[in-house]
Parts: C-alpha cells; sequence; structure tokens
C-alpha cells in the first residue's frame, strides 16, 4: 500500500488536503472553494480556474432540477433510491424486495401479486414456516436500465436480490416493481446486467453460490456435485429464458456492443468451501458466453430440464461452443465494458492489475485453438485492490482501488501500447477517496453515450467524514468532475446501508407520468374482484361486500374525506379495504392506515390500492390517512367496527 506516488510526491497528504477543502465547500459557497481547491491541489492558475468553473457547474440552486437521475441501489435495505446528480439530493426510494412502512410494499394485495408470483413451492414452504407470504428483505447490488441499441431507453431499469435470489423490473413510467422472479437453480443472483444491443431482450444474471444442482439434502460434501448457473431472462415476460451450468463460481457480469456476448468473473474456480481454498490458485477466469450458440444449442435439443428451466452444459471441457474460459489473475471482481464497444476491463481485486480483453477476438476463441490468452491487449498495474472500472467516452477509464481508497484514472490506449512495450505511463491521476470504494459510475458511461462529465465513488467506510451517529456509520458515496484533466472531489454524500451501485441517466431520457392511468395493470387483479361484486372502481364508491367470512370494503378518497365514514365488520373476518383515490392533481397523494392493525398503504393519485387483514379484536378502531393531503387532512379518518362474535 503506497502512499506516494511514483515521482516520490505524497499523494494522500497532498489529496487529502483538497477532500477536505472540498467537503467545506457545502457551507462556504464558492470564493472559498477556489481558494481551498486550487490552493490544495497545487494547480496552475489556469487549471484552478477550470477546477473552480467545473464546480459551479455542479451548483443545483433550489428550485432548479438536476441534470441527471441517477439509479442508486440500496444493497442491504433491499429498495431502489433515486437521486439527482449533480445536487446528489435524494428524491425518491422505491420498495422492491423490501417490506414498506410508508406505500405498503409488501403488504398490499397489488405487490404482495407481483412478490408471489414466481415463487417457487421451498420458499413458499420456507415462509409458511415462519408465519410469513412473502419476503421482507433483500440484498440489492445492482441497477441497470434497459438499452435500445447501446443506449438508455427510459423503459425498464432491473435489480438483483443477493439475499433470495430474485431480479426484478421497475417500470420507468411509474418509478414502481412491476415484477420479480425467482430463479431457480442458481443460488445468489449477485452480477446482473441488460443485453445492450439490439436491445435488452435478455437480461443476463450470476449466481454466485455453489450447490448440488438437486439441493435435496443427499450430500454436503460432496462438493463434485455442486455448480453454479448463469441465467438469460426474458425481459420481456420476466421469466428464465434459459440457464448455463458453469465451471467455477460467478460474480460480476457485462455484456457486450454487439449482441454477441456476455462475460463473467469467478473469484473460486477452485471451488473451495473455505476462504483459503477459495483463494488457493494462481489464476481464476473469466467466463464468456456466446449468446448465439447458446440459442442454436437450446433450440437443438441440447439441454436438461429442470424446475421448468433449459439447462445447457457449459462446463470446462463439455467441448460446446457455448463458453470459454479465459484464465485471469486470482480472484477477480468488476468486469465492465467500455463504451468503445472494443474493451472489457476485468478488475484484479488481489491483484493490483486490471486485465483488457479486445472482444473483437472473442470469435477466435470459439473457431481455432488459440490460447484464450491472446485476447489481453493490457494489463495496467494501477494500485491495491481494484474493484471495478467507469469509463468518460474519451478513451480513458476510472478504477476504484480499494485497498489504497483511491480512484485512478488511466488511458486505455495508453495501457495496450505499454503493454506492447512502448515506455507510457498509463495512470493519468490519482485521488484520495473516504473510503474503501467498491463501484464507481460516470455520467451515462455505461452506454454509448458517455459523456465524462461526473463520477460517483461509492465508498463502503465514512469513518470520520461525518457526525458520529454510534457504531454503524454511513457510507460515503462522493461526487466527482472527470471532466479535466485532473478529478475533483466535489461532494460527500452520506448513504444508507449500503449502496453498492448506481448508474446515471439524462433526466431528458425518463419521463415519468405525475398521474396514474386509471387501465394501469397494477390493479387489473383488484379490478376483476370488483366487477364481481358489481363496484365500479373508477367511480365513487362506499360499497360494503360480505362474502362468508370475507368481507370487502370498497371506499373512494377525494381530499379530505374517505367516502364511507365508518363500516362494520366481525371479529375474525378477512377484511379486505380496496381504495380509488379520485383526485386526479399531480402530488395528491392519499394513504390509508388502519389504527393498531400493522396496516398502512400508499393510493397515489388516481390509482387504486388494496390491504387484506384479519380483525382480530372487537372495538372501535379509527383509519386515517397517512398522507398529509390538505389542511383538513387530520381529520381525513373513519372508523371500524368490529363486532364481538356471536
Ligand atoms: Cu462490487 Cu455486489 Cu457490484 Cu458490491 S459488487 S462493490
Ligand atoms: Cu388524504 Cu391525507
Ligand atoms: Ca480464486
Amino acid at each position: 500500500m503506497s502512499d506516494t506516488d511514483k515521482k516520490g510526491i505524497s499523494r494522500r497528504g497532498l489529496f487529502g488536503a483538497t477532500a477536505t477543502g472540498a467537503a467545506m465547500l457545502g457551507g462556504m459557497g464558492l470564493p472559498r472553494l477556489s481558494m481551498v481547491a486550487a490552493g490544495a491541489a497545487g494547480l496552475t492558475g489556469v487549471a484552478a480556474t477550470s477546477a473552480v468553473a467545473q464546480a459551479a457547474n455542479a451548483q443545483v440552486e433550489p428550485g432548479q432540477l438536476d441534470e441527471y437521475y441517477g439509479f442508486w441501489s440500496s444493497g442491504q435495505t433491499g429498495e431502489m433510491r433515486i437521486l439527482g446528480l449533480p445536487s446528489m439530493r435524494e428524491l425518491m426510494r422505491v420498495p422492491v424486495f423490501n417490506r414498506c412502512s410508508a406505500t405498503g410494499w409488501g403488504l398490499t394485495n397489488e405487490s404482495k401479486r407481483i412478490m408471489q408470483e414466481t415463487m417457487t413451492e421451498k420458499t413458499k414452504k420456507q415462509l409458511a414456516a415462519n408465519g410469513k407470504t412473502v419476503h421482507d428483505n433483500g440484498d440489492l447490488h445492482h441497477v441497470h436500465m434497459s438499452y435500445t441499441e447501446g443506449k438508455y431507453d427510459g423503459q425498464y431499469l432491473f435489480m438483483n436480490d443477493k439475499a433470495n435470489t430474485r431480479v426484478a423490473r421497475v417500470r420507468c413510467d411509474i418509478m414502481k416493481c412491476d415484477k420479480i422472479l425467482e430463479i431457480p437453480n442458481a443460488k445468489a443472483i449477485h452480477g446482473m446486467r441488460p443485453q445492450k444491443w439490439p436491445r435488452s431482450d435478455y437480461l443476463f444474471c450470476n449466481g454466485e453460490d455453489e450447490a448440488p444442482l438437486i439441493n435435496d439434502g443427499s450430500t454436503m460434501n460432496d462438493v463434485s456435485t455442486y455448480t453454479n448457473i448463469f441465467t438469460a431472462v426474458d425481459t420481456a415476460t420476466m421469466r428464465v429464458a434459459w440457464q448455463v451450468m458453469v465451471s467455477g463460481n460467478l460474480d460480476n457480469t457485462d455484456s457486450d456492443y454487439e449482441g454477441k456476448w456476455a462475460f463473467s468473473t469467478s473469484y473460486n474456480s477452485e471451488m473451495g468451501m473455505n476462504l483459503a481454498d477459495m483463494t488457493a490458485a494462481e489464476m481464476d477466469h473469466v467466463v464468456v458466453f456466446n449468446i448465439a450458440e447458446i440459442e442454436k444449442g437450446i433450440a437443438a435439443g441440447d439441454f436438461q430440464e429442470l424446475n421448468g428451466c433449459k439447462i445447457i452444459d457449459g462446463r470446462k471441457g463439455s467441448n460446446k461452443n457455448y463458453t470459454r474460459y479465459i484464465p485471469v489473475a486470482n480472484n477477480p471482481h468488476g468486469c465492465n465494458m467500455a463504451p468503445d464497444k472494443k474493451h472489457l476491463c476485468i478488475n484484479g481485486k488481489l491483484s493490483p492489475t486490471v486485465t483488457v480483453f479486445d472482444v473483437t477476438k472473442m470469435d477466435a476463441l470459439f473457431t481455432s485453438d488459440i490460447d484464450p490468452r491472446s485476447v489481453v491487449v493490457a494489463e495496467p498495474e494501477l494500485g491495491l485492490g481494484p474493484l471495478h472500472t467507469a469509463f468518460d467516452g474519451r478513451g480513458n477509464a476510472y478504477t476504484t482501488l480499494f485497498l489504497d481508497s483511491q480512484v485512478v484514472k488511466w488511458n486505455i490506449e495508453d495501457a495496450i501500447a505499454a503493454y506492447s512495450g512502448a515506455s507510457v505511463d498509463p495512470i493519468k491521476d490519482k485521488i484520495d477517496v473516504q473510503y474503501q470504494p467498491g463501484h464507481l459510475k460516470s455520467t451515462m458511461g455505461e452506454t454509448l453515450e458517455a459523456d465524462g462529465r461526473y463520477l460517483v465513488c461509492l465508498c463502503k467506510f465514512s469513518k470520520d467524514r461525518f457526525l458520529n451517529v454510534g457504531p454503524l456509520k454511513p457510507e460515503n458515496d462522493q461526487l466527482i468532475d472527470i471532466s479535466g484533466d485532473k478529478m475533483v472531489l466535489l461532494h460527500d454524500g452520506p448513504n444508507f446501508a449500503e449502496p453498492h451501485d448506481a448508474i446515471s441517466v439524462l433526466a431528458s431520457r425518463v419521463n415519468p407520468l405525475s398521474v396514474w392511468n386509471r387501465q394501469d395493470p397494477m390493479w387489473a387483479e383488484t379490478r376483476k374482484q370488483a366487477e364481481a361484486d358489481g363496484v365500479n372502481i373508477d367511480d365513487y364508491m362506499d360499497t360494503v361486500i360480505r362474502d362468508g367470512n370475507k368481507v370487502r370494503v370498497y371506499m373512494s378518497s377525494q381530499a379530505p374525506a374517505f367516502a364511507l365514514e365508518s363500516f362494520t365488520v366481525t371479529e375474525g373476518d378477512e377484511v379486505t379495504v380496496i381504495i380509488t383515490n379520485l383526485d386526479d392533481i399531480d402530488d395528491l397523494t392519499h394513504g390509508f392506515t388502519m389504527g393498531n392493525h400493522g396496516v398502512a398503504m400508499e393510493i397515489g393519485p388516481q390509482a387504486t390500492s388494496s390491504v387484506t387483514f384479519v380483525a382480530a379484536n372487537p372495538g372501535v378502531y379509527w383509519y386515517y390517512c397517512q398522507w398529509f393531503c390538505h389542511a383538513l387532512h387530520m381529520e381525513m379518518r373513519g372508523r371500524m367496527f368490529v363486532e364481538p362474535k356471536a
């Protein structure tokens, strides 16, 4: 771990000062920044002026809108978050794999249908044994938007849940999750990317954990039965298209810009079951998936079917053209395709290098016996703990160094020249970050429109950067200006457990609605039940339907009142409350909370939501609107009377 760069200057000290200065910027205004940024970074007058200009561009005044949407993962919180860039203001939280108290996600019938739709029998059994019907946790590492011809198309966002082996889709028109897929046969979906070309027809998903394919408890010790599964999900239906059995485990993944390949890193080619064994080999590998060959194999019936999924054998030595294994230094991590359409960067993690593959040379791996390493065109030594790489569209790459707590800027062509013997230093700049960075994301950097303006560096530790809030500290998402020669740290952003990854998308590419469309499929099932009950959920409604011990309470809401001032049920009844928000005004959300019943949900403008619970105790219970909607919002309430059972 070197505090000193090649020229012998202590960069740690130098850039540490810059960072402190930039953090002070918040309360100090621009003149102060100009002094600090210029002074501490040791820039010339000209460069200092441009650094100030860069920073000034990042200011978003009150009432002004951001230039980019940032879509953030939230790690073990299980939700997706939306931030604005460059302000780094948090705009919204979108619950996906988690239970949300505010919106009722994981509790409403509409959200439970989505969460349960593809649940496996094993999961249902596991949940039932623990008194649950849906998972209420997730571990969301990666968020990616759908592409059309290598550019973000503003339709969908996709995300993974490592904890419960799921992937999800969020509709960008309403910014709500509409599909969750539990992936059979695989374990622990980690790396996940959409296809980039011609469209995101597939979502590629890495199963990280090894387990017997038939996981029925017949063995733990016979590791030869263990396998890992790579899954292509059909994004139109969010169902498994096909799966590939691989050798070794799978960590991160990316796809190319021609629609030909997917690539996955593996840190456990050893199939070790403990730390020593997982790091024992000199080399692990990157798996190259040949999409066209796999599709042909599936069409030709060269698969086994398990739990409704078609599994192709792509293991080493299977002598098929489905996969190739390219050796890389032990325990690689990030897998990042450059927007030059040509270079794939594999981040070394245990090795101080990034290995660069020329993907245009990959065809040869499938048509001849050449050394798989012949696709390697550069392997710059960058520093300790390279985890992920981002791109600026000008030929430069930015790699996080987890152990050095730095971001290193390097030039891809210079690294290629150096690899073939030229005496050129590919490293252009290093900046200290606070601290231990994982992913980093440049604006539009994972598309053909990489614009090289900002970089967000997602640090795993914040330590001393914020007021101490106890042993559990926030993470630190840092905004860095990369528009000039030198990187300039602009902002420290505390964030809660634990963003791994994020993308940023030009604001013009995303156009959500402000008011729901009444015909939205989100409540299609609820609509069917209402039709059977003779209730029109698009209109004023104040109807209570009794159906044995099931009671369906239909009421509309319009600020500041529910259509029903009260309703009566019997002790032990299963009560379903169905509410349509008839207000059609921007931002006029109502809520429904049933006191002391653990029941609360959001009802957006022109939306219908429903929730089901058992009324276990006789008595009077107030329900109320928990979303501030009107001067008389406090008065927007009513009573449920639960009669004692006769
Ligand atoms: Cu590096 Cu899950 Cu993308 Cu975390 S992964 S950092
Ligand atoms: Cu409706 Cu508050
Ligand atoms: Ca290994």
